[in-house]
């Protein structure tokens, strides 16, 4: 049938009326449900081995226009709607986008299905279907305020299986019910399946906190995705969550085998298990403990898991890396202590440094150290991060299994962050180079070959304004923001995190305040904008947010500031806005602390649609700048050796670093004390901006004022260059022809190559 008749169809059975009647919403409901179906239809991808990627965040955003793309209908619906005098783009965000992850690794895991499924592999994602996601940012008197963010509309992409296994908690038995997403591929006819586990009888409403009786738990279980700092109870709960999760997907692993008509010792043969950081890696010992029921020797159940699963590692923050209490998960899955225990027995007796023990001194599970006794691989996700794993982090382990280390670093899917978000710069590309990069990102370096091509230098400028210019209506549309589309599109979008350093963007704000106030008139507009969410108990991001949009009202509020400079924080940052807000960048800021940030992704989403970055030579920053030389980007700041240094062998706090002292240098300190200015203390909270000016002036945990005089350098730098338009313009095409690399496609190549072996 033609689609059209179909999408005919679809609107009389659902709502009895043809399409032209219909409103916005029906008619994104009416192609949800058609979208739907035909991923529905198509087969899973043959082959040997099964992927099953284990994450407890899968941060997918709106699905609409990227399933239509992977269907092949996208062109023809915007046809059909515009037939009908409607707009693709204004039915599309009718879509409410689900926010099942925090940021990067929920992201990543996003990509990789999305490239798994494109390049035929058979593997599926597990993971846990959160009714109310992270949480939904507003704004109040310059603050962060959090409200709930519930997705689930009547129709959703979730298909119900009617599948469902019994998860044992201490003390009660929960059933975990599956519902999938398809994943279409987007170069075959397959699906892979994302797997979403929820309770039977979720609770309907939000609530505020969670008693710890089987009721509440019953039906709170997969209420909120608990950010990366919660108190005590939400811990708890985040391991109640965590079992939950793994338990019904390893159950899930061995009654899919069985099917298969395999015996359960010969599990590794057929299923590969990755591990994506620490949070499902109970799956370890509750896939022994099912195996070991089922009639396998200890000894054969640990050798089959060992030979199953793999582990990447997405961080090196000491505070991020889990570490459960025995006592905890005593009372959540009693069952796995024994398991645990008995590996850590093991491991202890063949390895007696206590460095390397799955159980410390205290009585603490180190989920990491489990992984990497009981997996056969272990990934870092940039080249840099991958040697600090191996020579700091992780080095007693690479000492005892150099075998298992390897790197892969991160990719992105260039369809939903070049093809889907910037349709102009993918037409001029298939204009320049065909459109083989589809299939083979790294054909995007034929772009090379325009480089003194005026006109293709020109066009590509050409895109780069029509995407400001689009920006600035839908800031203005949605958020009364009012920005000037010829000034320099400055961005930082990320979790907000000190390690990350929005405080020192902040801090070049205020330089270049204090010099437009003193006189000095900069050459051009610069605006610089922000999303970020802050972790709802985190005070100094949530601070830190609170110096950004002071700074926002107060530069917005001076007639002599606001021609020159702009500062605005989108609301509510999602992948919703990084797709809009990434085509309109002129200068990516990717400034983490060296050594600090494992790898970022987003860095390679900006330099895909021809931003160029400003950045430390941190995660995958390092591989930006080797790829595209060092007249395509601008680097400073101290390297990750010095700084790893720095955290070491000094007073008082254990480190030689002391902010003071740069505090003291000329440059900084009126930059630092402008914070408490009375200007400032005008506008927002002054207890708030206090204790925000003397933890930078005292602690500076992540060292911004060691770097903040080469960054301002380096900012001033790069915007002066951007006035010759055509070098800038050289730059931006370097950096799209560079950034095949950094295609997921690529990325999960390299799984497959080196430890999934599917195929
Ligand atoms: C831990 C314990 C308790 C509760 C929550 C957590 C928790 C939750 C989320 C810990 C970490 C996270 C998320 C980490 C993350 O997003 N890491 C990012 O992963 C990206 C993909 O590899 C990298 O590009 C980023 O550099 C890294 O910060």
């Amino acid at each position: 049938m033609q689609l059209k008749e179909q999408l005919f169809q679809t609107t009389q059975v659902r709502f009895g009326c043809a399409p032209d009647q219909c409103d916005d919403h029906q008619l994104y409901e009416a192609l949800l449900i058609l979208t739907r179906q035909l991923a529905q239809d198509r087969p899973a991808p043959s082959g040997g081995r099964k992927l099953y990627y284990f994450s407890a965040e899968f941060l997918m955003g709106k699905l609409l226009s990227n399933n239509l793309l992977a269907l092949g209908l996208h062109d023809e619906v915007r046809a059909l709607l515009a037939d009908l005098g409607r707009d693709l783009g204004v039915i599309e965000s009718m879509e409410p986008e689900p926010a099942l992850g925090n940021g990067g690794l929920g992201r990543l895991a996003a990509c990789f299905l999305d490239s798994i499924a494109a390049l035929g592999l058979p593997g599926d994602g597990v993971g846990l279907n959160y009714h109310y996601g992270l949480f939904r940012q507003k704004f109040d008197h310059n603050r962060q305020t959090e409200v709930p963010d519930p997705w689930m509309e009547a129709d959703s992409w979730l298909i119900p299986t009617g599948c469902t296994f019994d998860v044992p908690f201490g003390g009660f038995d929960l059933k975990a019910v599956l519902y999938d997403i398809a994943i279409p591929g987007a170069n075959n006819q397959c699906a892979n399946r994302l797997h979403l586990f929820d309770v039977a009888e979720p609770a309907s409403a939000p609530w505020v906190g969670i008693d710890f009786d089987k009721g509440d738990i019953a039906h709170r279980l997969t209420s909120f995705l608990y950010p990366d700092d919660s108190d005590d109870a939400g811990r708890l709960l985040r391991v109640y969550q965590q079992y939950f999760m793994v338990s019904a997907g390893a159950q899930l692993i061995l009654s899919e085998l069985e099917s298969r008509g395999y015996a359960p010792d010969t599990l590794a043969d057929h299923v590969v298990i990755q591990i994506n950081d620490t949070h499902p890696s109970m799956v370890i010992p509750e896939l022994i403990r099912l195996l070991t029921a089922k009639g396998l020797s200890f000894d054969a159940a640990l050798d089959q898991v060992r030979r199953t699963c793999a582990y990447t590692n997405h961080t090196i923050l000491a505070e991020a890396l889990e570490k459960w209490p025995l006592s905890f998960i005593e009372k959540v899955a009693p069952q796995l202590v024994p398991v645990i225990q008995e590996l850590d027995r093991r491991m202890k007796e063949a390895h007696p440094d206590p460095r390397v023990a799955i159980i410390d001194g205290q009585d603490r599970v180190h989920m990491a150290h489990m992984d990497i006794h009981c997996g056969f691989s272990v990934n870092g996700v940039a080249a840099l991060h991958t040697e600090i794993l191996k020579n700091s982090e992780l080095k007693p382990f690479y000492d005892i299994y150099p075998e298992k280390f390897n790197n892969k670093t991160n990719g992105v899917t260039l369809r939903r962050w070049l093809e889907a978000c910037d349709p102009q710069l993918t037409a001029l590309i298939d204009d320049c180079i065909g459109a083989g990069w589809r299939q083979d990102a790294r054909k995007l370096e034929k772009l090379l070959d325009f480089q003194e091509d005026e006109a293709v230098l020109d066009r590509l400028l050409e895109v780069k304004q029509h995407n400001k210019n689009q920006l600035c209506r839908v800031l203005w549309a949605v958020q009364h923001i009012e920005l000037d589309p010829q000034s320099v599109f400055d961005i930082q979008v990320k979790r907000l995190h000190e390690y990350k350093r929005q405080q020192m963007n902040a801090l070049y704000i205020i330089h270049k305040y204090l010099e437009i106030k003193g006189g000095k008139l900069p050459e051009r507009p610069v605006t610089v904008l922000f999303g970020a969410k802050a972790a709802p108990a985190y005070v100094m991001a949530k601070r830190i947010i609170h110096l950004i949009l002071c700074l926002q009202k107060l530069i917005k509020q001076d007639p002599q500031v606001r021609p020159w400079l702009r500062v605005a924080m989108v609301e509510n940052y999602n992948v919703t806005w990084a797709a809009r807000l990434i085509p309109a960048c002129d200068i990516s800021e990717q400034i983490s602390l060296a050594s600090k940030e494992a790898s970022g992704t987003g860095n390679m989403k900006f330099m895909a649609n021809g931003a160029v970055t400003l950045g430390t030579l941190d995660g995958a920053n390092v591989e930006i700048a080797q790829l595209v030389g060092e007249e395509n980007i601008y680097t400073f700041g101290q390297h990750s050796d010095t700084v790893i240094g720095l955290y070491q062998g000094g007073e008082p706090d254990g480190r030689a670093y002391r902010p003071l002292d740069y505090y003291h240098r000329p440059a900084v300190e009126g930059l630092v004390d402008f914070i408490v200015s009375p200007e400032l203390l005008a506008i927002g909270d002054p207890a708030e901006l206090s204790a925000l000016w003397r933890d930078m002036k005292y602690k500076d945990w992540f060292m911004a004022l060691l770097d903040v005089e080469d960054y301002i350098a380096a900012k001033e730098r790069c915007l002066k260059d951007y006035g010759d338009r055509r070098a800038w313009a050289k730059k931006m095409l370097v950096n799209i022809a560079k950034s095949g690399y950094f295609s997921s496609d690529r990325t999960i190549e390299q799984y497959n190559k080196d430890i999934w072996k599917l195929k």
